[in-house]
């Protein structure tokens, strides 16, 4: 049994957003409560997954042209499920899993929000029981938008919420409504988020770097030249730790709390990836508020992640998030080296 100290104060999510937080529309309170209903039920199938033969491949092919997990199939009919049980005022589901929006008939054409996700981040971990995790962005809809995505497609500084789940020893939930990042922790004995840090700020600068280091040679002269200073000698700004562990919302965590990078670069090389990999709308523009909303920040390596405007819901960036102070160099060194 849990030691009850009588000092640390116990405050429940939906309490929190009720009571503690800065006044906050109703309606987005109840999408986030749903949110962590969602990760609720994704947590908890994911400790007996494996036991239930949910792992590996479903043999679908996603519209990123990747490999869908059977985990990433049903984690996403998860969220589709709870937000078409009504509740928030939802109006359209936009999904790393699904090629075009999903309208939620209950508040088509009134005014409402659209919710972008990555259900499972990360799913290629599936298998091997490491880290997962769930990315969101709220994103206001215009009155009576119907079936015509435009007014989503702003830069992510129009986002009025974000976060993230991580599934990992504990299950996590770190969201931000644009005042401060705030991190609760899953208690699952009594199944309730429970406040764990309120207004986190990310470190200065780190001691760590996040990349698939792999792909060095398909990048540009200004990255390597990254990775060069990051791996050097530490009296002259190196001395880095490596740490990848395959999941965006995994190595992001880290640099959140302890500072550091990731980094995710369009690739050079011919037929490869000039666009890096991560999505914009659901993995990187939300990751972006909430680094920015700690402290830290998000480039494109030309651009503010949250100035850039997409063209496409599913459309790909490349991204270098983090410490204010390693993203500000990769900022220069890409400047200085293309
Ligand atoms: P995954 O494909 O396993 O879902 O979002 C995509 C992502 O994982 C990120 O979570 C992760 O940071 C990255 O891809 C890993 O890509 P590499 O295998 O190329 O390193």
């Amino acid at each position: 049994m849990a030691t009850a100290s009588a000092e640390a104060p116990v405050i429940a999510l939906d309490r929190y957003l009720r009571a503690t937080a800065p006044k906050m529309e109703p309606g987005l309170i109840v999408t986030l409560e749903q949110v962590g209903l969602a990760v609720k039920r994704i947590a908890s199938e994911l400790t007996v997954a494996a036991l239930r033969g949910e792992l590996g491949s479903s043999g679908a092919i996603n519209v990123q042209g990747e490999e869908v997990e059977k985990l990433d199939t049903w984690s996403n009919n998860v969220f589709i499920d709870v937000f078409a049980g009504g509740g928030a005022p939802v109006s359209t589901l936009i999904s790393e899993e699904l090629e075009d929006p999903r309208y939620l008939k209950a508040h088509h054409g009134r005014e409402s929000y659209a919710l972008l996700f990555d259900p499972l981040d990360g799913s290629s971990n599936t298998d091997v029981n490491g880290s997962l995790g769930t990315i969101f962005a709220v994103r206001r809809r215009k009155p009576g938008h119907g079936e015509d995505i435009a007014d989503v497609l702003g830069p992510g500084s129009e986002q009025i919420a974000a976060g993230y789940a991580l599934y990992g020893p504990a299950t996590m939930l770190v969201w931000t409504t644009g005042t401060g990042v705030n991190a609760f922790v899953l208690d699952h004995e009594i199944g309730e988020f429970v406040l764990w840090r309120e207004k986190i700020r990310m470190p200065q600068r780190g001691k760590t770097y996040a990349v698939n280091q792999a792909n060095l040679s398909k990048w540009s002269p200004g990255v390597r030249a990254l990775l060069d200073r990051l791996t050097g000698p530490k009296d002259r700004g190196g001395g880095y730790s490596l740490r990848y562990c395959g999941a965006f919302v995994g190595d992001f965590h880290r640099c959140l709390l302890n500072g550091g990078i990731f980094l995710y670069p369009g690739e050079m090389t011919s037929g490869g990836k000039s666009k890096g990999k991560l999505r914009l709308m659901y993995e990187v523009a939300p990751m972006s508020m909430i680094a920015e909303q700690a402290g830290g920040a998000a480039s494109t390596g030309r651009q503010r992640v949250l100035d850039f405007v997409p063209t496409s819901i599913h459309e790909r960036v490349p991204v270098y998030i983090g410490s204010v102070e390693e993203v500000a160099l990769a900022d220069q060194l890409k400047t200085e080296g293309g």
